[in-house]
């Protein structure tokens, strides 16, 4: 019987059973690195086949969208739900709007998603849904319509106690009102069945900003570890969404100094930093799915980039919270050469492959986000939590509860990934505390 797994065969055995989903092969091969030495040390795990069964989603459902826009022309788009993994408790995970989404992104996202929740220490297990539709210059009516369209198929899928989905790129507060008030009238139920929902109707305080927030604890953690603070830190953000202007938040109450934010048409860099009264602009103004980022310029000065992504600018550390790849070698070299101390992700996989290489070798301190963003999901469990008791928490208690959160992620990752005298690995560190409460469980189950 098979006691070892060897990488390149079971990457071989990934890339040949998915072809064509990069990004799926990326987020699957940066776990085995670090996994397979720690399942090659404890054959338990490779006998019952655990790596190659967490690499097969439970199941995916994909699913018409069919609506009509505002000109009464139909469109078709397509939906999914990839529900990856429930070990340790119901699938959990987000949904994604965007015109880039297809089968291999959500199976990177739900795989990810699995490591992710385990780090929570919450029972939830990993999952994640979209649709190719771009919520871009879509009036409200257009997006309600959308988002009814997709939950009247969704709900089949999904329940408190068996998936439940929450927000994502393209999807906030008001898609989820939207999809929940779709899902409370086809099934006349009152339920936990989404989290970002609203604060009248079962949302939990502090999970809007959980997610920024919680990358940016744990980047204090992180320097905190190396006997320095935020304090004073200039920060390179990418993104202008809910991630990248919460993380900005916190880095300014911390006594940082955000200077970037950017979208899909480039980054704003305003030397004298973006203040909280510029970022609650930004916010107000992006709420509008489309509007664009380079009006900050015309509102409060400093300077619009057309095209280019913000990681050439100086600075002491960088946030990437936009999107998958959007930090590549080069990026990294730059952030390199101006002597940045910390990439922290608060977007999922925002590094490329070489560019976490290369400042891995540098010795920049770099967070993967799979431990860095899950103070969104966090907040989600204990949102869930709250449904399912129903009750209500406070927000200084649900505030110490997220900073507990982050801080015991960097502590298991502390734990998995020290090694010498060196930096943390952190990527190291995040998917071997993410693996095993997820594989004791799969064990504890025999052959399902
Ligand atoms: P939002 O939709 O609120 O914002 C997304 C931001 O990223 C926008 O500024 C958008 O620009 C930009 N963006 C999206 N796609 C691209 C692209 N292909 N190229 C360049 N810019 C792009 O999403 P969130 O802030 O919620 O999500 C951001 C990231 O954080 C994602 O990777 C998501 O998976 C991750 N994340 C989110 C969590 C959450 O709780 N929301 C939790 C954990 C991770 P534009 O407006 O031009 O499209
Ligand atoms: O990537 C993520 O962790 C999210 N989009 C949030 C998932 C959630 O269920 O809150």
């Amino acid at each position: 019987m098979v006691d070892q797994v060897n990488l390149s065969d079971f990457m071989d055995w990934v890339v040949d059973r998915n072809p064509g989903e990069t990004v799926f092969h990326q987020a699957v091969h940066e776990v085995a690195e670090s996994v397979v030495p720690f399942i090659n040390a404890n054959p338990v795990y490779a006998k019952i086949k655990v790596l190659h069964r967490m690499a097969e989603p439970d199941r995916s459902v994909s699913f018409r969208v069919s609506w009509a826009d505002d000109n009464g022309e139909v469109q078709v788009n397509r939906g999914y739900r990839v529900q990856f993994n429930n070990s340790i408790g119901p699938y959990k995970g987000g949904i994604r709007f965007h015109p880039s989404v297809n089968l291999g992104v959500l199976k990177f996202l739900g795989f990810e998603q699995t490591f992710k929740n385990s780090l929570t220490r919450l029972p939830m297990g990993g999952g994640k849904g979209g649709a190719d539709f771009d919520p871009k210059g879509r009036s409200q009516h257009e997006i309600m319509r959308f988002c009814q369209s997709f939950m009247t198929e969704l709900y089949k899928y999904v329940g408190p106690d068996i998936d439940v989905p929450a927000g994502d790129i393209g999807v906030g507060g008001r898609e989820i009102g939207y999809m929940f008030g779709q899902y409370k009238r086809i099934t006349n139920s009152f339920s936990g069945v989404l989290t970002g929902k609203g604060l009248e109707y079962g949302g939990s305080l502090m999970r809007t900003e959980a997610t920024g927030y919680g990358a940016v604890y744990f980047l204090e953690d992180m320097l905190q570890h190396i006997g320095d603070s935020v304090e004073g830190k200039v920060a390179v953000i990418s993104g202008s969404g809910n991630v990248a202007t919460h993380a900005a938040e916190k880095v300014l109450q911390l006594g940082g100094k955000p200077v970037t934010l950017s979208d899909s048409g480039g980054f704003i860099y305003d030397p004298e930093g973006i203040s909280q009264e510029r970022l609650d602009w930004i916010k107000r103004h992006k709420t509008q799915r489309g509007a664009r980022i380079s009006d900050y310029v015309n509102e409060f000065g400093g300077s619009f980039h057309a095209n280019q992504r913000p990681w050439g600018v100086p600075c002491n550390v960088a946030l990437p919270c936009a999107t998958q790849n959007e930090l590549d070698e080069n990026d990294a070299k730059n952030l390199i050469d101006n002597k940045c101390l910390a990439v922290v992700e608060g977007a999922n996989m925002p590094c490329t492959v070489e560019a976490v290489t290369a400042l891995q070798s540098a010795g920049v301190l770099y967070a993967p986000g799979k431990a860095a963003n899950a103070g969104g999901v966090g907040m989600s469990g204990l949102e869930m939590s709250q449904n399912s008791a129903r009750l209500h928490r406070d927000q200084e208690d649900l505030g110490a509860a997220l900073r507990k959160i982050m801080r015991d992620i960097h502590t298991a990752c502390v734990e998995q990934g020290a090694h010498g005298t060196g930096p943390v690995d952190y990527v190291k560190g995040a998917n071997i505390a993410g693996f095993k409460k997820v594989a004791d469980a799969m064990l504890a189950f025999g052959v399902v």
